[in-house]
């Protein structure tokens, strides 16, 4: 017999998987989605504090996400330092200002116009955490060796629906704020500069009176968004 082609594979019994019956199966996607669809983006923060075991729960629970050869090539880094909150939003609204500005173009801005936006962030002071999500091009392997990751954006992406849906059913708001460029936060945050910053996620809970753009509350009807063949 010949040797096992790929020796580092080794199969274990699907653990946790609990079939349902199908009526439960239907009560709890639509549980799901009742759920999913209370959550708004939200631009009014209170500084009211949030303890930080809940943001890490909600983090283990994005770092499950599935994402390119088990690589897990994100990293997450969280600030609760008012100093720190204070230069990310110093730097986010020079950047910002010159996107409104102008360089975002006509097109855009009144792609915008709907969400009432502008280039001031006061929430990212205000809010208590901040996590900046990073992409990691190359990370170490359990034993520490350097290796190149896979589908970066992907399993990023995936692992940042993981955390607002986490930070959702924890019952906090969040807001995916895209500081445009957001090179910047590399070097606030630490990170090695081939680490790539996809999203700022503001977090905490929304201040008194927040409000959102009515315009956030059109969502696609079903026929709109998916064929089935
Ligand atoms: N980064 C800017 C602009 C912005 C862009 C998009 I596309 C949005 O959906 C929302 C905002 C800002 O944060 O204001």
């Amino acid at each position: 017999m010949s040797a096992h082609p790929t020796p580092n594979y080794r199969p274990i019994p699907l653990p946790d998987y609990r079939e349902l019956p199908l009526e439960e199966m239907r009560a709890r996607a639509q549980a799901f989605y009742d759920e999913i669809r209370t959550r708004h983006t939200v631009r009014d923060f209170s500084t009211r504090p949030v303890p930080r075991d809940i943001v890490e729960t909600c983090i283990r629970a994005a770092g499950t996400a599935p994402n390119g050869a088990n690589h897990q090539p994100w990293h997450f880094a969280v600030i609760g330092d008012p100093a720190v909150k204070k230069r990310i939003r110093e730097a986010a609204e020079v950047e910002e200002k010159a996107f409104y500005e102008g360089r975002a173009g006509e097109e855009w801005l009144q792609a915008l116009a709907p969400l009432g936006t502008d280039a001031s962030k006061p929430f990212l002071e205000e809010a208590p955490w901040l996590i900046c999500i990073f992409g990691e091009r190359r990370s170490r392997s359990a034993d520490g060796v350097k290796r190149k990751n896979y589908y970066v954006p992907e399993s990023v992406s995936i692992a940042t629906g993981f955390l607002i849906a986490a930070l959702h059913r924890a019952g906090l708001a969040t807001l995916t704020h895209t500081p445009n460029p957001m090179r910047f936060l590399n070097e606030l945050c630490g990170r090695d500069p081939h680490d790539k910053p996809y999203i700022l996620m503001v977090v905490g809970y929304p201040k008194e009176g927040a409000t959102i753009p009515e315009h956030a509350m059109e969502k696609k009807p079903l026929e709109d968004i998916a064929t089935f063949l």
